[in-house]
């Protein structure tokens, strides 16, 4: 007998993962969470049935959104991670001493109660010391924040269900708000290729752009994600996100990365044609 976890990616396609056994299932308040254990790509957390990460990609996704902005900005001590309950944001940012305080707010409590007993190499660090976790929705606790972190990531869910206030023009700019003048908030940003993910893209763009002075997107492959081409945005109150990369300054440290490197940097801002289209529309 085989078993198969199964997403749909749009009306008319769907991805397949053989999978051995279910490891959990399991609702909260908010969603759905299963962890399901597979050959070909580890072990899988899924939310409300949707990929969020497996262990043989997560680096991917995990290094991209997380060593774009660190190796831009030249002196990032306090971070905010808006959801990413699974830990791999948290995991990459305790790689740099100079980071004093990561703060980590996620919605739903037990994701991370999950991840932390099923996916320990992703929530393996949420006992930093300098790491605080809240429970509580992002919307609300970033509002009335003001000028207080360098970096803000938003590791969000699909715009559907319990992350869609994280997709919010109010959402954008109270993050603008919360940044120091020389701020940089990244945040996932869906993909450019399905149609229904396209829109949730540039609606996620537009607001953005309306935000924040710079705003710019770049690109990734994660072969679990819908279509396999992921993109995530890079807005900044001050840096330019290529032309402001402190590349020999980031290759100093030696930090061993699998995907990300500083001349892939520049080019995961190189979009393809349709995508820079796409991006044009909403500008
Ligand atoms: N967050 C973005 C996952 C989006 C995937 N969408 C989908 N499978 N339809 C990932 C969280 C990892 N920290």
């Amino acid at each position: 007998m085989e078993l198969w976890f199964t997403e749909p990616h749009c009306e008319g396609a769907k991805f397949s993962i053989k999978v051995e056994r279910q490891l959990y299932s399991g609702r909260s308040e908010f969603q759905r969470i299963d962890v399901f254990e597979s050959r070909e790509f580890g072990r899988i957390l899924t939310l409300d049935g949707l990929v969020m990460l497996t262990e043989r990609d997560e680096f991917i996704y995990h290094e991209m959104i997380t060593h774009v902005p660190m190796a831009v900005h030249p002196n990032v001590k306090k971070v905010l991670v808006i959801g990413g309950g699974d830990g791999g944001t948290v995991r990459e940012l305790t790689r740099y001493p100079a980071v004093e305080r990561i703060d980590m707010v996620e919605i739903d409590e037990l994701v991370v109660e999950v991840c932390r007993k099923y996916l320990p190499r992703t929530a393996g660090c949420f006992d930093d010391p300098r790491v605080r976790l809240c429970f509580e929705d992002g919307l609300k606790f970033v509002s009335g924040k003001s000028e207080e972190y360098d970096l803000i990531i938003v590791d969000s869910t699909d715009p559907v269900g319990p992350g869609e206030g994280l997709f919010t023009r109010e959402f954008y700019g109270n993050c603008c708000k919360a940044l120091r003048e020389d701020g940089i908030m990244v945040n996932q940003h869906e993909s450019p290729y399905y149609d229904e993910d396209r829109r949730n893209m540039q609606r996620a763009h537009r607001r953005i752009v309306e935000s924040f002075p710079i705003s710019r997107v770049y690109q990734a492959h994660i072969p679990t994600y819908p279509s396999g081409h992921w993109l995530f945005g890079f807005a900044s109150r001050k840096y330019h996100p290529v032309k402001d990369l402190r590349a020999e300054e980031w290759n100093r440290m030696g930090l061993k990365t699998r995907y990300y490197n500083t001349r892939l940097h520049a080019g995961a801002f190189a979009l393809p044609t349709y995508v820079e289209e796409y991006l044009r529309e909403v500008e």
